[in-house]
């Protein structure tokens, strides 16, 4: 009997508990929903120019969708100093550790915003993630890994080879950029050597091979030289007229 009246008790008692804690679980809910549904607030890229962005994943932040340009090549071959370029900054890059995306408006005769994304060369991982997000795709080969020396070495070549066969054998399947620019950097370095017509020749059969595995899509090749004004001047003419 006493265990029926406390029973009745306890029930009278918890009901309302009961049904705060359901209101506020309700409330809870609504809340929560509510900012979810909310529009994250996006960025205008006009913004941002000049800034950089630390993952692929900002991009889908923006408010109006800017051309991606990626750039890809082995380490040291001169990605981050032709960014450094481009951000009319005097800086020697740091090596690069991470993905990272430069907001740039570029300088060409039509001038519009790009995201130019760089990452560390002997990351392939980062080299391919680049490649899949880019809209263009500049591709940076070298004819060795230093900055002053004109040597063509036959083992830095075959190391791009290797990196562009990894990189095909990746995005196959995938859909990627339709227009890459293959540039054969340090040409203040490489043209100096005797055999720098040799170094143009395998940049050619680079573009005959690549065309091969990548049907569809159109390659480009040229000589460049980040420490050339006119060649990175170039690259923005190539970017605009590439993503129009
Ligand atoms: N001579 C010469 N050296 C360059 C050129 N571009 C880059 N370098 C040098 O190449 C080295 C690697 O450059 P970096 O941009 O860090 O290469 P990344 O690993 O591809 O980003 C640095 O010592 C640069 O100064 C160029 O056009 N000419
Ligand atoms: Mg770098």
């Amino acid at each position: 009997m006493g265990g029926i009246i406390l029973g009745g008790v306890g029930a009278v008692l918890a009901a309302p508990i009961a049904l705060g804690a359901g209101v506020l679980l309700a409330a809870g809910a609504v809340g929560y929903a509510g900012v979810k549904a909310f529009p994250e607030k996006l960025v205008d890229p006009k913004q941002i120019v000049g800034n950089r962005l630390s993952s692929i994943g900002e991009l889908e932040k923006l408010s109006d969708s800017i051309p991606r340009v990626g750039i890809v090549g082995s380490s040291s071959s001169g990605k981050s100093t032709l960014v450094e370029k481009l951000m009319q900054s005097a800086n020697a890059p740091e090596p690069t550790a991470d993905v990272y995306i430069a907001i740039l408006r570029s300088g060409g005769a039509n001038p519009k915003i790009f995201a130019l994304i760089d990452g560390a060369g002997e990351e392939y991982p980062q080299q391919f993630s680049v490649a899949e997000a880019a809209d263009l795709l500049f591709i940076v080969l070298d004819h060795n890994e230093g900055d002053s020396d004109a040597t063509i070495k036959k083992t830095r070549l075959d190391d791009h080879r290797s990196f562009i066969k990894q990189l095909t054998a990746f995005l196959k399947g995938k859909s990627f950029a339709d227009q890459f620019v293959i540039l054969l950097n340090k040409n203040d370095n490489w043209g100096r050597s005797a055999n720098a017509s040799d170094f143009e020749s395998w940049g050619q059969e680079v573009k005959a091979d690549l065309s091969e595995v990548v049907q569809g899509t159109r390659i480009f090749v040229r000589g460049h030289s980040n420490w050339d004004v006119d060649c990175v001047n170039q690259f923005w003419t190539e970017a605009e007229e590439k993503t129009q």
